[in-house]
């Protein structure tokens, strides 16, 4: 491996930094070793989710942070359903949506909260701030569907090297727009790329709905290029575990491409405060809110557990971000430049 990049040194606030060796993180081992029952592990790791991304929303209301963010309150389930299930090495290719991706790959908030607030320590040193991570072996990029062909060429990479990892691409609805997305299925499908193609369906892009944006099938799409392709309507998180362990299972194992859609919807605004959404269609959409879903499976000391447990960590790793350094001039060297 190279030199630990900057921004990986070691961090004066307690928490170990991240190695930059992809198969440093390891999300389905770590995931295996938590001894506590499979609903209650899910919902431990939504709720740092949702709480990371509360805590993002009100530092944005109060003027701590600054620019854009997506949140991805209402679709945590997928997240859990699909990364859990991964090894170390696998590449995630995620887009502007991409917190509840990488909080639970690495279960490393602390990396993602000093990058929002531009710091030297943050995941990529304060200078992707909410959409541009590339951290081991994930990578998240805001412009839609660029990340499509990205994660084709990387699975394709890993097949040549013969390493046995797959790669997994999160698109949404609207990237379905996209001519560059159907350029990767078509070379994904004829070169045999283990890429697992995700698409959350959460109904909208931006400001339009689905049935204003895509015609036809959804997973037909996939289909047509000669791939299996399957769909989904869930915010169960125990569900979507279920059903996405012998998909990522298949991709390693036949070493080809699979596209699958989950429906699900966005409970949040598109971004910070946008939302067009009819106020009845969000309010109904609040009974499939994936929090609750599970919670009331857990039993109440078990979920407040969860909860307190990731508030905890909230605070913790908030203080810790804020006492980080900026980045300086110097460390742009090696960021940009060779020089
Ligand atoms: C190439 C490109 N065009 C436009 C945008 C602006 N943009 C950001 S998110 C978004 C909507 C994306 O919708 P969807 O793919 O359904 O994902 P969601 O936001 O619903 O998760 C748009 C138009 C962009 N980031 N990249
Ligand atoms: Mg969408």
């Amino acid at each position: 491996m190279s030199a630990s990049p900057a921004y990986l040194a070691a961090d004066p606030g307690g928490f170990e930094p991240v190695s930059d060796d992809p198969a440093a993180i390891d999300p389905r081992a770590r995931f295996e070793a938590d001894p506590r029952p499979l609903a209650e592990k899910l919902y431990a790791q939504m709720t740092l989710v949702r709480q990371f991304e509360e805590k993002l929303l009100s530092l944005f209301a109060e003027g701590e942070l600054f620019g854009t963010t997506h949140c991805y309150i209402g679709q945590e389930a997928d997240a859990v359903g699909v990364i859990n299930h991964l090894e170390a090495g696998d590449v995630v290719f995620s887009n502007h949506r991409c917190h509840g991706h990488f909080v639970t790959w690495s279960d490393r908030p602390e990396l993602l909260m000093a990058e929002l607030m531009g710091r030297a320590t943050g995941v990529v040193g304060g200078r992707g701030g909410s959409q541009h991570i590339c951290c081991g072996s994930f990578f998240s990029n805001g412009v839609q569907g660029g990340i499509a062909p990205a994660a084709t060429g990387m699975a394709l990479a890993e097949k040549i090297k013969k390493t046995n990892k797959i790669a997994v691409v999160f698109l949404g609805d609207g990237t379905l727009g996209e001519g560059v997305v159907y350029e990767s299925l078509n070379m994904a499908s004829l070169w045999g790329a283990p890429v697992l193609f995700v698409v959350e369906d959460n109904r909208w892009a931006q400001s339009t709905p689905v049935e204003r944006e895509l015609a036809g099938s959804m997973v037909a799409r996939g289909r047509a290029f000669g791939m299996d392709a399957g769909e989904i309507e869930s915010t169960d998180a125990e569900a979507l575990f279920a059903h996405f362990g012998p998909i990522v299972e298949k991709v390693r194992r036949q070493c080809r491409p699979h596209f699958e859609v989950i429906h699900t919807y966005r409970l949040c605004h598109h971004s910070k405060s946008d939302d067009q959404r009819p106020v009845e269609e969000v309010e109904a959409r609040k009974a499939g809110d994936p929090l609750p879903l599970l919670r009331g499976r857990l039993g109440e000391a078990a979920a407040a557990a969860c909860e307190r447990e990731a508030a905890a960590r909230i605070e913790a790793i908030t203080a810790w971000a804020r006492r980080q350094p900026f980045p300086s001039a110097e460390g742009l060297v090696g960021l940009f430049s060779k020089s």
